[in-house]
């Protein structure tokens, strides 16, 4: 018999991964000079692990619970916040918050170290202006729809929520459009290596491209989408075959792969957003409040 979505059941966040993270966990827990602070279930630390796992950067990962925020929470997040970073071979210690801007700072790091990059090459500004409009996007308004259809309670709420995120998925798909269009389909790409040059940090919208800036920003949610929105509020990816594509590129990516739990420890963690229990988080209180986002 299927489950029955329609009523809380009380469960509770996970405080350890499990699966694939789990393994990557335990194969990341000797010091190093950068520990990652992070939560199992949370989307803005899973965009700073896959960064640290696709650019190849050295780091231990640490896992705390956000909520309970523990002194050495706070000491590298104000806000006691995941993700944070501490710069452990520093003395005093640094640290740094905010998934976005740990993923430039990591990025930066990369391009000094490991040499490996998630965005087009700076020789390439417009292309990489593009992608930056793609993360923006995601960040501005795919992010807070997914909350918003999420927490939504009413029938009425939650049709027009779902609308509001399905069209901002829709409307990151037109971007990656016009990137493609714009970087590889001006007819001047002469061959198979001038394509491949041109395709960094496009992404794996792109027939044969690589992970991308974008894909990491946006990743999390469209995976809690298919799994969380799918069963709290029977929600629908797209179903053209060039996003289904893309999703299985994304899903299958080893640094990706890497950072995911199992199904049943995102269905549990996010129960409490789905029925809006009170002070979920600073994230759902901001959006029932109407604020921006922590
Ligand atoms: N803007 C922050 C948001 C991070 C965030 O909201 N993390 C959640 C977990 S998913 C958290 O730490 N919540 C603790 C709380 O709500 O007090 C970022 O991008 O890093």
């Amino acid at each position: 018999m299927p489950e029955d979505t329609t009523a809380d059941k009380g469960r509770a966040y996970h405080t350890t991964s499990t699966g694939a993270a789990l393994d990557t966990v335990t194969r990341h827990s000797k010091d190093e000079d950068i520990t990652l602070f992070g939560s199992c279930f949370c989307p803005f630390v899973q965009r700073a692990w896959v960064v640290f796992e696709f650019l190849g950067i050295p780091y231990k990962v640490y896992e705390v619970d956000p909520y309970k925020k523990p002194k050495e929470l706070l000491e590298v997040s104000p806000k006691g916040l995941v993700p944070g970073l501490r710069f452990n071979n520093v003395d005093p210690p640094r640290s740094l918050n905010e998934s976005t801007v740990i993923m430039e700072f990591l990025e930066d790091l990369a391009s000094e170290t490991t040499r490996r990059s998630l965005l087009p090459p700076a020789t390439n500004p417009y292309a990489r202006a593009l992608v930056r409009l793609q993360a923006d996007h995601v960040n501005r308004n795919l992010v807070p729809a997914f909350y918003r259809f999420l927490q939504a309670q009413d029938t009425e709420t939650q049709i027009n929520t779902g609308k509001e995120f399905h069209q901002a998925i829709e409307t990151l798909v037109g971007l990656f459009e016009r990137a493609e269009r714009e970087i590889l389909g001006g007819g001047g790409v002469s061959g198979e290596g001038e394509q491949r040059a041109l395709s960094k940090g496009l992404g794996l919208w792109i027939e044969g491209g690589e992970l991308g800036w974008t894909d990491v920003m946006v990743a999390p949610w469209i995976y809690r989408a298919q799994l969380v929105l799918k069963h709290y509020r029977g929600f629908e990816l797209p179903q053209t075959d060039r996003f289904n594509t893309w999703l299985r590129r994304l899903f299958t990516h080893q640094a990706f792969v890497a950072t995911c739990s199992t199904d049943n420890l995102y269905l549990d963690s996010y129960e409490r957003y789905a029925f809006n229990r009170p002070n979920t988080s600073q994230v759902a209180n901001a959006i029932n409040s109407g604020r921006g986002l922590p």
